[in-house]
């Protein structure tokens, strides 16, 4: 049996970053007579050669803008008479298309069907499709066979949590894990913990790693706390929402159970574009009242990565201008500037869909250029190639030689830290080539 994971073959390189989780998932829920075999293509490319092996199944994960890549390793296996599996947001919300090229198709959380499903191939009854109605019972998590992933990971990703308590208009995620964020049990996450390799990162891969609750809070305070009750030493990552600027407490303990970084979907600093987002929870006072959230951050020592969009329907080019200037000046010390995308099975599909205003809909080929980077649809206030050009003058402005010195002065004023101002001037010296 054999696991696969594709990146887009674009460069991509930084992505391997991350260890592909589902795929250790799908590994701990196969029965142990079968032996699994991991292949990531973020670090080993899948050739004519590799498929030569024998497998009984392969199964494939893929995002939107990687399933052209899918469905070509799928023929690549079928052509040998071996059965295709696909599972993963995409093709919970693209089932049509997914069974076209996969000999079955996955809808929702592995763990609630993988075991039926290996059971069905071993009796020799094997469905089309496998659907669960459901979420998966976090109280039941099985730890991923790490044992099969590379080496060559930077992050161990580990997930505490699934669901989404927002509901932002392009965003894929509620509509497959859920708007009620459940929780995992945190003995487990902290079992999972202490298995990890020493000097391996670690990427908690929840949409919000302290949620907008007050459970969420308390369990985010009992989970940092538990990591360093039981001395468990590692730099950590997560995604979390600004509020979490509200809670010194919190942001504390993070920083002190190894919080370095948080990536923060800021999106836009203009209201109209927040509301049309449906992103209201990051309209603060004033636009400077977002940078000292993030100043207050700052201090705790974690540094913040700003996700930003452009390309909404309220954004013109003055207002693009005026985000890209806030993300140069402002005191995230590190970001991303994304291009508004209607991923399928969002609020935003439907309605670029339903005003026709989809560029690229020749499926599956095109959801390549869902990819976060490029226009897939016509801007309302703004002509396409206006946009483009606006956006390539954005990137060269934040990716321009200054910026190693901006963000260097600016993180060691709110963090009163030299090492940590070095660190983000290194971070810049190797990414920024213009
Ligand atoms: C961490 C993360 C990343 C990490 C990747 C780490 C890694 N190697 O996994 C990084 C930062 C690199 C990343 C990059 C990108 N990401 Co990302 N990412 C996430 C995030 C937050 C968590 C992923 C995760 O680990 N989830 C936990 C695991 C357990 O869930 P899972 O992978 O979905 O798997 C479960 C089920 O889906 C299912 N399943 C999945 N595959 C399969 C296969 C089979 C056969 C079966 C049976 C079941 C099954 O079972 C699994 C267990 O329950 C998700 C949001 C989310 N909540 O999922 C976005 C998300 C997956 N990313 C998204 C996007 C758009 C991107 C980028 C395109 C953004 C960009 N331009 O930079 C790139 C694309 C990278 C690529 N593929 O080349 C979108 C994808 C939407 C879509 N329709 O494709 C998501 C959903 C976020 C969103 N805003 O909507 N991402
Ligand atoms: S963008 Fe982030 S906050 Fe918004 S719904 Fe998606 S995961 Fe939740």
């Amino acid at each position: 049996m054999k696991v696969e994971s594709n990146s887009l073959k674009r460069g991509l390189s930084n992505y391997a970053l991350f260890e592909p989780l589902c795929l250790g998932i799908l590994a701990a829920l196969t029965n142990e007579k079968w032996n699994v075999k991991i292949l990531d293509e973020c670090i080993e490319e899948l050739t004519e050669t590799s498929t030569c092996e024998f497998y009984d199944l392969v199964a494939i994960t893929s995002d939107t803008c990687t399933i052209p890549r899918a469905i070509e390793i799928s023929k690549m296996f079928r052509e040998k008479n071996i059965k295709t599996i696909i599972g993963g947001i995409h093709a919970s919300v693209n089932i049509e298309e997914s069974k076209k090229f996969f000999n079955i198709v996955v809808i929702g959380e592995a763990e609630m069907v993988w075991r039926e499903l290996i059971h069905d191939y071993e009796t020799n009854c094997l469905k089309e499709l496998y659907k669960t109605d459901t979420f998966f019972d976090l109280n039941n998590a099985v730890l991923p066979r790490r044992d099969l992933f590379s080496d060559k990971y930077v992050f161990s990703v580990v997930y505490t949590s699934r669901g989404c308590p927002s509901n932002c208009t392009f965003c894929a995620v509620t509509k497959f894990f859920g708007r009620k964020q459940r929780h995992r049990p945190i003995e487990s996450v902290i079992c999972e913990l202490k298995e990890i390799k020493q000097g391996k990162m670690v990427f908690f891969s929840d949409d919000d790693i302290i949620g907008n609750s007050k459970s969420g809070w308390e369990r985010a305070r009992m989970l940092f706390k538990q990591i360093i009750e039981n001395d468990i030493k590692i730099n950590w990552h997560a995604f979390a929402s600004i509020e979490i600027a509200y809670h010194d407490d919190i942001l504390e303990s993070a920083a002190k159970s190894g919080c370095r970084w948080l990536y923060i979907g800021i999106e836009s600093i203009n209201k109209l574009v927040l509301k049309e987002m449906n992103k209201s929870k990051n309209i603060v006072s004033k636009t400077a009242s977002v940078n000292k959230l993030i100043k207050k951050i700052n201090s705790y020592g974690i540094m913040v990565y700003g996700g930003f969009i452009i390309g909404n329907d309220n954004d013109d080019k003055k207002n693009i201008r005026k985000l890209i200037r806030f993300i140069k000046y402002s005191f995230v010390n590190g970001f991303a500037l994304f291009v508004l995308t209607p991923l399928p099975g969002t609020d935003l599909f439907q309605k670029m869909l339903f005003e026709n205003r989809l560029f690229y809909n020749n499926y599956p080929k095109d959801w390549t250029r869902y990819n976060l980077s490029e226009l897939s649809f016509t801007p309302k206030q703004i002509m396409a190639d206006d946009f483009n050009q606006e956006y390539k003058r954005g990137q060269l402005l934040l990716n321009s030689r200054s910026i190693k010195y901006i963000k260097f002065i600016l993180t060691l004023y709110t963090t009163r830290s030299l090492d940590l101002a070095k660190e983000i001037y290194n971070f810049y010296k190797y990414s920024v080539n213009v």
